[in-house]
């Protein structure tokens, strides 16, 4: 059977009313929030994607087991949010794919993802996938494109790094390259959180630049500036089309995540920070879809997934319950 038709039967088994049993992971086992509808497919609005690809790592290793970290972690998250005195999932509800087989073929990975991704889009899903390395992205906008069109959607990504090396160590669909292999996609790209760039990208990001297709806001200024006013100018940029989010959870700083990501960088964002702008994009923009990634889940070490598996649900919430 191909991956494809595979695929299909993990669709059609959470959509379909036959199957009651062996729709998430194996038996006993739980999808994201551990919700009672988390198989609910057809009621609910948003579906997390499991896509733990690790194809390209160059430092840290393990982010295959992001997926099922986050899932995990998110068991212990707290259903009742607290700004909005209500358990807000109620209101969209979220249904967990259980996990499939990653092709071993790092191009057939992302085509994998690329149909899945438009999929879900075009059942006016909201897709929340969980990386993964961060060459996903390949996959994800793709998707989007076959839905929208080339040039028919904008990316809203936070990151320590820009990721637009043509190639990183030979590798073309190198994490390293995430938002290079977004290009002939997105309409605009707004990077947040940015502290770490290479030589050989300073072209593409004056190209880019020049023709009015990318943002960029360091890390360095956000924090320096000590306040959110470049969020309005943000947003300005991606406000004309819908929008993807992608999201690298080394943005935040090591004090947050730790070594639980593959290339953690000094002088990143905080909780706050990285709330205010989640918010600030969810109210002003149309965010169709998002994906985590970059998680490195490290034994004995619950904090990080877990601020993940909050993040998400925080992330949901403004979407959702707002
Ligand atoms: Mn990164």
């Amino acid at each position: 059977m191909s991956i494809r038709q595979r695929l299909g039967m993990t669709l059609s088994e959470v959509e379909g009313s036959k199957v009651k049993r062996s729709i998430l992971h194996d038996t006993g086992s739980r999808g994201f929030l551990n919700l009672p509808n988390h198989r609910d497919f057809k009621r609910s609005k948003v579906v997390v994607v499991p896509f733990g690809l690790e194809k390209s790592v160059t430092f840290g290793h393990g982010t295959s087991k992001g997926p099922a970290a986050i899932i995990a972690a998110s068991h212990e998250v707290e259903l009742y949010d607290e700004q909005f005195k209500n358990e807000p999932y109620k209101r969209y509800g979220i249904a967990t794919l259980k996990p499939f087989p990653i092709p071993h073929s790092h191009r057939r990975a992302l085509e994998l993802l690329t149909d899945l991704t438009a999929r879900l889009l075009r059942r006016k899903k909201f897709p929340i996938i969980l990386g993964g390395e961060h060459s996903l992205t390949g996959g994800s906008v793709a998707g989007m494109a076959k839905v929208f069109g080339r040039r028919g959607f904008n990316i809203l990504h936070f990151d320590a790094h820009t990721d637009l090396r043509p190639s990183f160590q030979g590798n073309k669909l190198s994490h390293a390259s995430a938002l290079h292999l977004a290009i002939p996609y997105f309409h605009r790209l707004v990077q947040i959180g940015i502290r770490n760039t290479s030589t050989e990208e300073q072209p593409i990001i004056r190209r880019l630049t020049k023709a009015r297709r990318l943002q960029i806001f360091t890390a360095e200024d956000i924090l320096r500036a000590n306040n959110t006013a470049y969020l309005t100018k943000a947003m300005d940029f991606l406000r004309d089309r819908p929008v993807w989010l992608t999201f690298d959870v080394d943005v935040f700083d090591p004090a947050i995540i730790g070594s639980s990501t593959g290339t953690p960088e000094p002088g990143g964002l905080w909780w706050y920070g990285v709330l205010d702008a989640l918010q600030a994009a969810t109210k002003q923009l149309d965010i169709i879809g998002a994906e985590f990634v970059e998680l490195l889940p490290k034994p004995g070490q619950q904090a990080p997934d877990f601020i993940v598996a909050k993040l998400i649900y925080q992330f949901l919430n403004f979407r959702f319950a707002a």
